[in-house]
C-alpha cells in the first residue's frame, strides 16, 4: 500500500505543448492530481495516481533524445561498453526514441521498440527494424517469434514511465536469452532525495527507483539484478543490469555497497521521503521570493529549456508569463508552441537569449555544465542562472 508523501498539486500532460493560446485550446487542457506516494512493501516511490500511457506517449512526442551533446556521448559510451562486455548477437531497446542510442549497433543486430509513431518513423526510415508499439509480454512474444531470443535489452529513461513493472520484467523474461541481460537507466530516487529535484516527479515517471526497490520486485521473479551503477546523467541516475537467476553472471560487490548506502540514506523508510517534502515546500518558496524581488527591479528573466521537468516546478510554484517572458530551447518542434499549464510561449536560443535578458532559470539544470560552457558570452556579458537543485540560488 502506498502512503502519500508529496502533493505537487493540479499538473497538465508534459509532452502537451500547446500550438496556439485560445479559450477552447485551455479549457481542453487535461490536468490531473500530481501526488506521490512510498510503499514500504517494496520501498517503491510511486505516482498515488497514474495517467493514462495513451494520454502521453502519443504521435506527437515532443522530446528528443539526442538533443544534447551530453547525452549523444552518454549513448556512444554505454553503447561501446555493452557491446564489449557481453557481446550481444541480438540486441533491443525498449524506447528508442529518435535512435540515439542504437544507430551505435549493425542494422541487422538491433530492434527498437517505440510507441511513439512520430519518433518509430525516424528510427525506421533509417533502416532499423523498428516496433511502434508499447513494451509488454505480448510484444514480447511477437518478437521472439521472428527474431529469436535477445541478449541484450537495453532502456533509458522508459522503464520508470511504465506503471505497470511486473508486466515490464515477465517480457524481458520471455525476451532474453539464456544468458541474456537486461540493462535499464532511469533517474535515481537517491539522487532526487539528496538534490531535492522534485521536478523529476511528472505524469510519466510512473516510479522512481532505487536498488532496494528494484531488488525487491525482482524477488517474485525469475529475475535477478547482478551489478548496478549510479551515473551522472539527468543529474543522478541509477543502471541496472539484470539477467535470469540462473545465468552465468554473478552478482557483483557494487550491490552491496549501494544497499547498505540506500538504508544509510533511508530509502527504505517513510520518514525520509516526509522530510524531503519539507524541503520541496520551502525550495517553492524560496524560488518565488527570488522572482519576485527579481522582477520587483525590473530583470527580464527566461527560462532555458522547455523541460517536462519545468513543467512540474511552473505549475506547483504557479510560475508563468508574470514571471517567465518565454523558455528557449533548441529542439525544433517545441518552438513556436507553449509550455504545458503555464502557457509560457517557447522560442529558438538563437531569438531568444538576447541582450536584454538579465536572468535564466535553468529548466534544463542536468545540463547545467553543457549550458554553462555553450553560454559563455551570455555569462561573460552579466547573464546570470538562476537554479533550484540542489538548491534555489543564482549562479
Ligand atoms: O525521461 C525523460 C527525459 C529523459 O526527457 C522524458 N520523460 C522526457 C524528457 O524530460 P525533460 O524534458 O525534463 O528532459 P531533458 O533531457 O532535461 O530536456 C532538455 C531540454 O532542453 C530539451 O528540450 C533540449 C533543451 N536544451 C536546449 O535547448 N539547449 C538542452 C540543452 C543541453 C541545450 O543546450
Amino acid at each position: 500500500m502506498k502512503k502519500i508523501f508529496l502533493n505537487l498539486g493540479k499538473q497538465p500532460i508534459t509532452n502537451s505543448f500547446l500550438n496556439k493560446i485560445d479559450k477552447k485550446t485551455t479549457k481542453n487542457e487535461f490536468f490531473y492530481n500530481l501526488s506521490i506516494g512510498f510503499d514500504k512493501k517494496n520501498f517503491l516511490v510511486s505516482l498515488m495516481n497514474y495517467v493514462n500511457p495513451k494520454k502521453m506517449f502519443n504521435d506527437k512526442y515532443a522530446h528528443r533524445a539526442s538533443s544534447s551533446k551530453t547525452m549523444r556521448k552518454s549513448f556512444k559510451v554505454i553503447a561501446s561498453k555493452l557491446k564489449k562486455r557481453f557481446k550481444p548477437k541480438k540486441s533491443l531497446e525498449i524506447g528508442s526514441n529518435d535512435g540515439v542510442f542504437i544507430k551505435n549497433f549493425d542494422k541487422r543486430e538491433v530492434i527498437a521498440v517505440e510507441p511513439c509513431k512520430n519518433l518509430a518513423k525516424i528510427t525506421k526510415s533509417a533502416g532499423f527494424k523498428t516496433y511502434s508499439e508499447f513494451w509488454n509480454k505480448r510484444l514480447a512474444k511477437k518478437i521472439v517469434k521472428s527474431n529469436n531470443k535477445i541478449d541484450l535489452i537495453y532502456s533509458a529513461n522508459t522503464i520508470s514511465h511504465i506503471p505497470d513493472f511486473k508486466e515490464v520484467f515477465d517480457a524481458a523474461s520471455i525476451g532474453l536469452s539464456k544468458n541474456g541481460v537486461f540493462v535499464f537507466e532511469d533517474p535515481y530516487i537517491g539522487s532526487v532525495i539528496k538534490n531535492n529535484s522534485y521536478d523529476q516527479f511528472y505524469d510519466e515517471h510512473a516510479h522512481l527507483f532505487s536498488l532496494l526497490s528494484v531488488s525487491k520486485i525482482l524477488s517474485n521473479t525469475n529475475l535477478k539484478v547482478f551489478d548496478v551503477e549510479i551515473i551522472k546523467t539527468h543529474g543522478g541516475s541509477i543502471r541496472f543490469y539484470i539477467c535470469r537467476r540462473n545465468s552465468k553472471f554473478k552478482k557483483t560487490k557494487n550491490m552491496k555497497f549501494l544497499i547498505s548506502k540506500e538504508i544509510r540514506q533511508g530509502l527504505n523508510k517513510f520518514i525520509t521521503f516526509k522530510k524531503f517534502s519539507n524541503r520541496v515546500k520551502k525550495s517553492k518558496k524560496k524560488l518565488i521570493h527570488i522572482l519576485k524581488k527579481l522582477k520587483k527591479n525590473n530583470k527580464k528573466i527566461i527560462s532555458y529549456g522547455a523541460t517536462y521537468k519545468s513543467t512540474t516546478v511552473f505549475n506547483y510554484c504557479n510560475i508563468g508569463t508574470n514571471f517567465i517572458d518565454y523558455v528557449i530551447d533548441t529542439t525544433s518542434n517545441k518552438q513556436g508552441k507553449f509550455t504545458p499549464g503555464k502557457h509560457i510561449p517557447i522560442i529558438s536560443p538563437k531569438v531568444g537569449l538576447n541582450d536584454a535578458v538579465d536572468y535564466a532559470f535553468l529548466g534544463a539544470w542536468n545540463f547545467k555544465k553543457e549550458i554553462q560552457l555553450k553560454e559563455n558570452f551570455f555569462l561573460k556579458r552579466g547573464g546570470k542562472f538562476i537554479t533550484h537543485v540542489p538548491n534555489v540560488r543564482i549562479i
